[in-house]
């Protein structure tokens, strides 16, 4: 399986929305492919008057992070006076931040948002400076057939004499042997370029480290993390220590295929450096995708990927953060909302701001949990820390993300770029992302990344109890 993004899989953009001091923002930023890049930012103000924003970008961690350079002023939109644009070069591959001064009616506030940067693809020769490149190389390449030549047959010639027919047949030897000699340094030239090149693109462009996993003493599941020369180049920059993210130095998650179904979310132990393990509770036979997640110190996520075959595993049921679901029948989208029903209990409703779901869009997904007889949710508690965990699958696997109501970075970098700051200003303290006015709401801010069919696995806690609400949606171009 090949991992495309950085933060999660196939969806590279960072999607947050939190409170700034007074004002709570919406931020997307749009990390580039390739590195350096520009990243494009968007703000938008979602409460409060915001007159002007001024982002500037550094390192999450180390030297970088101290020092800022000069702000940038966003530009901000004639159409909608809450909507701000900017861009900001990334100049290295790993864990950076975007710092923000928000000024507005209500005073300045500061905020910053944790992001990833890591080259995904190469960009390619424009077509006319390759065209004008071999154009000169022609010239160059004729220039010298044209020297060899020359000299061949006129170098010991005396003044105003003209060469002779044997002179001339020795310009044409030595214009035919150097032509040869220049195409074969050409080809060899070309042939080593390419070799170095992809050499380099390897070390540079991002890979996840591979995982294996394996079954040991029956229903143990052993993951062991394999060697990855992108981070192995950026063991400076903090990235080889792995820490503990809302609670867990791992999140794992199966996922049933071909049917997306079952779904375990799990947090296997770290045994060594690399190595991590898990005791699985009673699982069923059959293939699964297995995503796992950790952060590196610098707050750098990694979202490891692997396919798994399994047997029928006796065992417990999940116990604690972990969980289980397999749904027989998800709620599937159509136009703004839709409900899926929790045998028992439950009864959610998602409900998107928009008409249909556009591929790029930044947008709130939004759930509102009720009970049976209609009326909100009133027993939600925070599970791992927060008001919910939403995890999105395309269909074809191409894209897994694991968001949370303030974003689609890791809580971890969130809570590193808290550190850094002294005061109590900032407004990632509202982390649980459980709405004071609407306790059974629960909200995550995303943007899905490419067209195609999704299911999203929302998962919150009631009464010491996890639940899953399962939904499946149709992203359009
Ligand atoms: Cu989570």
């Amino acid at each position: 399986m090949v991992s495309l993004g950085s933060a999660h899989v196939g969806s590279p953009d960072v999607f947050y929305e939190g409170k700034a001091g007074p004002y709570r923002l919406f931020v997307t930023v749009r990390t580039p492919p390739m590195i350096p890049g520009i990243a494009q930012i968007e703000v938008r103000s979602l409460d409060g008057n915001v007159t002007d924003v001024r982002i500037a970008p550094l390192r999450a961690v180390g030297e970088g992070s101290e020092y800022a350079p000069p702000s940038d002023r966003m530009e901000r939109s004639r159409a909608d006076s809450q909507y701000f644009t900017g861009k900001l070069w990334l100049m290295a591959s790993g864990a950076w931040q975007v710092r923000m001064e928000v000024f507005g009616t209500q005073g300045k506030a500061e905020t910053a948002v944790p992001v990833p940067a890591a080259a995904r693809r190469t960009l390619r020769m424009q077509n006319t400076t390759g065209t004008l490149l071999l154009a000169l190389m022609l010239l160059l390449v004729a220039s010298m057939i044209a020297i060899f030549g020359a000299a061949a047959r006129e170098s010991q010639l005396e003044p105003n004499t003209a060469a002779s027919a044997q002179l001339r047949r020795r310009g044409r030897i030595a214009m035919t042997v150097s032509a040869v000699a220049l195409v074969a340094i050409l080809f060899l030239g070309n042939m080593w370029w390419n070799a170095a090149a992809r050499g380099r693109a390897e070390q540079m462009m991002y890979k996840a480290p591979p995982i294996e996993a394996s079954l040991q003493y029956t229903n143990t599941l052993v993951l062991k993390m394999g060697f990855s020369s992108w981070h192995d180049r950026r063991k400076d920059m903090l990235l080889d220590k792995i820490i503990p993210d809302h609670g867990h130095i791992m999140h794992l998650f199966l996922i049933g295929l071909p049917d997306l179904n079952p779904l375990y979310h799990l947090h296997p132990d770290q045994m060594s450096a690399d190595t991590f393990a898990e005791r699985l509770p009673v699982v069923a036979a059959g293939n699964y995708a297995l995503f796992a997640d950790i952060v590196r110190e610098s707050g750098f996520p990694d979202t490891m990927t692997a396919r798994l075959t399994l047997p029928n595993l006796p065992g417990d049921p999940p116990a604690g953060d972990d969980s289980e679901t397999t749904v027989a029948s998800p709620a599937d989208v159509k136009g703004s909302s839709a409900f899926f029903t929790l045998p028992g209990n439950s009864r959610w409703e998602l409900s998107l701001d928009t008409q249909g779901l556009r591929a790029r869009q930044p947008l709130i997904l939004r759930f509102r949990i009720f009970d049976n007889d209609g009326k909100p949710a009133s027993n939600l508690e925070p599970y791992m820390g927060m008001g919910g965990h939403l995890v999105i699958v395309k269909r074809d696997l191409a894209v897994f993300a694991h968001v949370h109501p303030s974003g689609s970075m890791p809580m971890a970098a969130l809570l590193l770029l808290e550190k850094q700051k002294d005061s109590g200003s900032s407004a990632m303290r509202a982390m649980p992302g459980m709405h004071e006015t609407a306790p059974a709401e629960v909200t995550f801010p995303y943007g899905f990344p490419e067209t195609g069919d999704y299911r999203l696995f929302v998962q919150i806690k009631r009464s010491g109890q996890v639940q899953t609400g399962v939904f499946d949606v149709h992203v359009g171009p």
